[in-house]
């Protein structure tokens, strides 16, 4: 069965670029709820660790530094079938190859600094909440 929650991270340049409004209002436009919200910025550790799923890539130390570079906004949403339709809403990870208005079609500036992260399987968003938030933090 298909969850009913989603992880997502603002990335350093929309946080910069004062896209939180524009790209969480697209998000609540789309049927998401937000359960937990928090800016914050990842240590190099951090971002690693978040990461380390593509560690043998070769873009993961750029990925790591970009990520740890400034303030990201940290949510859970709420919404049914939200990992996919999460991914649906945010469009691909290279904005070139992202369909007109999703997310980082909208906001993306390259694919390294595509805006937002989307969970990408039910396991991942709980184990990516479960990094940024406790229990105390989601209503
Ligand atoms: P997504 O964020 O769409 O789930 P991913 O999990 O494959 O994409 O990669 C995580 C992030 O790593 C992605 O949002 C941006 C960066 N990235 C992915 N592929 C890249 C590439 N070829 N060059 C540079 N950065 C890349
Ligand atoms: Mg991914």
């Amino acid at each position: 069965m298909a969850g009913n929650v989603t992880f997502t991270m603002i990335k350093p340049d929309a946080v910069k670029d004062n896209h939180i409004g524009g790209i969480t209002k697209m998000m609540e436009e789309a049927g998401f709820r937000v359960v937990a919200m928090k800016k914050t910025r990842l240590s190099e550790e951090r971002a690693g660790k978040f990461y380390e799923v593509h560690k043998e890539r070769p873009f993961y130390g750029d990925l790591v530094n970009y990520m740890s570079s400034g303030p990201i906004v940290a949510m859970i949403l709420e919404k049914d079938n939200a990992v996919l339709d999460f991914r649906k809403l945010i469009g691909a990870t290279n904005p070139a190859q992202a369909e007109e208005g999703t997310i980082r079609k909208i906001y993306a500036k390259s694919v390294e600094a595509n805006a937002v992260h989307g969970s990408d399987s039910d396991e991942n968003a709980q184990i990516e909440g479960d990094f940024f938030f406790s229990a105390d933090e989601r209503f």
